[in-house]
């Protein structure tokens, strides 16, 4: 009996034993199928994410395809839209010259437009310029009253310049009821000229702006005048804001207009850069024609007039490679 007890202890250790491996077994079994699950589930998850990848990847390339698509029409319109205007521009011109009866394949000529508003000084500008007298037969007519009406061409010698034929055009003032400020551009053929020169007040208008942004669109080579200055000054004097007219109270009045003036703040106003770039002469016609005649012991003071000079000449010979004699 006893013998019994401990044989079935002793049985008892071996089964327990074994159901210990058996478990044991188990326990490794399920581990293992879930490190399988874990690794399929894992390598399932991976293949996702690889075609989730792919599928962005597809999605990019295609966003790329459709910009590109998109950019290269919009530089297909861009090119078009750019030959367009340069067509434009040219018709343009083409109608201004035929307008003014200006020979577009004559190289060796040289055309200067004096425009702006109506009694700025443009007529007898062109008359001091040319060295003649406002009264002679020749003359530009000068007046008190709005004078020139239609566009008259003057030619202008210069002894430094043989070969080429300069011309001066003398165009009807602007911003009266016979000739609108608006069109005033446009309806006078204004792009037509080779450079064009702006007559401005005293105090800057729109109009004149609006006319050198034009000039600036034809890739026309422009330059704002202020005449008369004599009579800014005298009126200086007489307002008793300067002494005398002497050479020094001329040149704190131009750095006064260049810096200070109207001209300056109304094209800051625009914002346009190349506007700020266009130079501004100041000048007096009276001066102007002492110059041209030799008169230089009557020239009290100077202005612009002579820088008025070297630019128009250099634009005459730079401008086409013209070359002097
Ligand atoms: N003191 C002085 N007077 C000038 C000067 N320039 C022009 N004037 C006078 O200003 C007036 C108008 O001059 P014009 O040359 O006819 O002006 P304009 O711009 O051609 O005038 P419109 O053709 O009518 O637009 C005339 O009485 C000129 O004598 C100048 O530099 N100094
Ligand atoms: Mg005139």
């Amino acid at each position: 009996m006893i013998n019994d007890f401990a044989c079935f202890y002793e049985f008892s250790d071996q089964a327990n034993t074994r159901i210990k491996h058996v478990f044991e077994i188990y326990k490794i079994k399920a581990e293992s199928e879930e490190t399988r699950k874990r690794q399929q589930k894992d390598a399932e998850d991976l293949q996702q994410k690889m075609k989730e990848e792919r599928h962005a990847q597809i999605q990019t390339e295609k966003e790329i395809r459709i910009a590109s698509e998109k950019i290269e029409k919009l530089d297909q319109e861009m090119k078009e839209e750019f030959q367009k205007r340069r067509k434009t521009i040219k018709e343009k011109i083409h109608e201004a010259k035929k307008l003014h009866n200006i020979n577009e394949n004559e190289n060796n000529c040289y055309n200067f437009a004096f425009a702006g508003h109506t009694k700025t000084g443009k007529s007898s500008l062109i008359n001091a310029i040319r060295g003649i007298a406002d009264k002679e037969a020749i003359a530009a007519k000068v007046g008190i009253t709005e004078t020139t009406q239609i566009v008259q061409k003057y030619p202008y010698h210069d002894n430094n310049h043989k070969n080429v034929a300069i011309n001066f055009y003398d165009i009807p003032g602007s911003g009266t009821l016979s000739h609108d400020a608006s069109q005033y551009y446009h309806e006078k053929g204004l792009c037509a000229f080779d450079c064009l020169f702006i007559l401005v007040q005293e105090t800057f208008c729109e109009e004149e702006i609006k006319f050198a942004i034009a000039a600036l669109k034809n890739n026309q080579k422009v330059a704002f005048i202020q005449s008369k200055c004599d009579i800014l000054l005298t009126n200086k004097k007489k307002q008793k804001l300067i002494k005398e007219i002497s050479q020094k109270a001329v040149n704190d009045c131009l750095i006064e207009c260049n810096v200070k003036e109207n001209h300056r703040r109304e094209i800051a106003k625009t914002d346009i850069s190349q506007l700020r770039k266009i130079p501004c002469f100041y000048v007096s016609s009276i001066n102007l024609f002492n110059l041209k005649k030799g008169f230089e012991a009557d020239l009290e003071v100077n202005y612009n007039e002579k820088e008025l000079l070297e630019f128009m000449m250099a634009e005459v010979k730079y401008s086409r490679n013209f070359i002097g004699q």
